[in-house]
């Protein structure tokens, strides 16, 4: 059961002892001069709304209450209102009693606490303004303070007498004045424009706005809802006093993420609402940055494919045994099959020479091709890639170096190698042969393209890496920024149940 639904006056009575037993036990003393501040309004009753007039010293207070209430509060230039003083609005049989308090800029420890006591147990607020203060910063955040917590008021600019029509039109003032409040986020239930008879000088300049009787009809009018306005101020003043009890607890570990956000972030939010989400924006942002890195990796990595595909078939396509060479391939083929003689009548030295000599003619012949259709171009198309490619003379040289030393040292054994014995006497086996020589030589050539491309791919990934350092500690400042966000939500969520374990104890007891 949450605190709004404590309606009745019984159930706020029996809230408020709870409350002041609970200040008793923590020994917090302020919350426990707010619950006796409470009993004690219940005693006064219900039936009776309790006004405050507040206001910077000199604004004309005591001297606005004087005129309404036909009194003699002592007035002056200096500040002057030293205690709370308690007024019957007459012709309200009691029913509206207003209170004077001595000026909310006031430095004195003892008035300060007089006005917040006072202000504690308002039903109503009247917040006073000087004309030609009414603008001050103190009366705004003072009115801003009270929109916040939801404190119903009034605002009166008073010494209208110092309002010069001839200097300023009354409409533009009031015009500004509701711009400034709206600026500031006050929400006041109405303003009114008043002044000290006395003070009205005649014969003015200008035409004299007092809201004299107004005010007092408004203040009037609150006779007739005070049993409703105490039984709302009573309990938005008890729930406002179990916040701020909960608050001073909390006080410690909110300073802590307090300070980490403005280490981190340089501002605190407004609200959790707002942190909640900036905190949504940052995860956003995360998530761009994160796309943006992995779309550079993938860029890198489908143009480094296009390229390692491009060169592949290049080698591929390189016809280094083209029918000359082929057919070397085959004579050499043929004179290792069992009976071969160079001639009828040859030695079987002379045989093994002619043998060794169509090899060394396949090889030099396969070897002239490879240089010369394969290993050739294909470096020089590397070497002109490296200069439009690669930006740095020290990668060029590094990279180069994989480039000079493309090329197969094809040699007699190790074409020899490659003859497979026992598919000799097969009538197409020379062709497979050549097509089983050929292959080894770009399949050798492949993998020392793969070797350059990989240490080209290696020096780009760097280049990429480096380019996106920036983005990497963007994310890593969003991640601190988070953490620290998710830091001082975490505390105000445990505050808010805290709270509301506390409001639902009051109930149940
Ligand atoms: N010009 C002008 N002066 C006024 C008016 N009302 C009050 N004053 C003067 O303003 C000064 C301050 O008035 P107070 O009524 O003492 O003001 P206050 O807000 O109660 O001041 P503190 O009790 O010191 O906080 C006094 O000198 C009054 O004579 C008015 O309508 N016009
Ligand atoms: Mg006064």
């Amino acid at each position: 059961m949450s605190l709004e639904t404590i309606s009745s006056w019984s159930r706020l009575s029996t809230g408020i002892a709870a409350t002041l037993r609970i200040a008793t036990e923590q020994a917090d003393e302020e919350l426990a001069r707010r619950a006796v501040a409470m009993r004690d309004r219940m005693q006064v009753g219900e039936n009776c709304a309790h006004v405050v007039f507040c206001g910077l010293f000199s604004a004309g207070k005591s001297s606005l209450l004087n005129e309404l209430c036909g009194t003699q509060l002592a007035t002056g230039a200096i500040p002057t209102t030293a205690i709370v003083t308690q007024l019957e609005l007459p012709a309200t049989d009691g029913r509206v009693v207003l209170l004077d308090t001595p000026g909310i800029d006031s430095t004195n420890a003892a008035h300060q606490k007089a006005t917040q006591t006072a202000l504690w147990l308002a039903d109503g607020v009247v917040l006073v303004a000087d004309y030609a203060h009414v603008e001050s910063e103190g009366t705004l955040q003072f009115a801003h303070d009270l929109s916040a917590q939801g404190q119903p008021f009034v605002f009166v600019v008073h010494q209208m007498d110092k309002h010069y029509e001839v200097e300023l039109p009354f409409e533009s003032f009031r015009m500004r004045l509701e711009q400034t409040l709206s600026d500031w986020d006050i929400h006041c239930e109405k303003i009114f424009y008043t002044a000290t008879p006395a003070h009205i000088a005649a014969p003015v300049l200008g035409a004299q706005r007092n809201d004299l009787p107004q005010l007092y009809q408004w203040l009037n009018g609150l006779a007739a809802q005070a049993q409703l306005l105490t039984a709302a101020s009573l309990q938005r003043n008890l729930s406002a006093a179990l916040r701020d009890f909960v608050q001073r607890q909390f006080a410690v570990a909110i300073e802590a993420t307090e300070l980490t956000l403005l280490e981190t972030l340089g501002f605190v939010p407004f609200s959790p609402a707002e942190a909640t989400s900036l905190l949504a924006n940052f995860q956003q942002q995360q998530q761009d940055l994160a796309d943006q890195m992995a779309a550079r990796q993938t860029a890198l990595n489908i143009a480094m494919d296009e390229l390692r595909q491009e060169f592949v078939r290049k080698v591929e396509l390189a016809q280094i045994a083209p029918y000359g060479t082929t057919e070397r391939g085959r004579q050499y083929i043929e004179s290792l099959r069992p009976g071969f003689r160079v001639s009828r009548l040859a030695s079987r030295a002379k045989t093994e020479q002619g043998v060794t000599h169509r090899r060394d003619e396949f090889v030099t012949d396969l070897c002239n091709r490879v240089h010369q259709y394969l290993t050739l171009p294909v470096g020089n198309d590397l070497r002109a890639w490296l200069r439009e490619a690669v930006p740095e003379d020290g990668e060029i040289a590094e990279l180069s170096k994989y480039v000079d030393a493309l090329g197969v040292p094809l040699d007699g054994p190790m074409v020899a190698r490659v003859v497979n014995e026992g598919a000799l006497l097969s009538a197409s086996y020379p062709y497979q042969f050549v097509k089983d020589v050929v292959a080894q030589v770009k399949g050798r050539v492949q993998a020392q393209l793969d070797l350059f491309w990989d240490a080209v791919w290696q020096g780009r990934r760097q280049a990429v890496a480096q380019a996106s350092l920036p983005l990497q500690q963007q994310s890593q400042r969003l991640d601190r920024e988070s953490a620290a966000l998710r830091g001082w939500l975490n505390v105000h969520q445990e505050l808010e149940q805290a709270l509301a374990e506390l409001e639902g104890g009051l109930v149940d007891e």
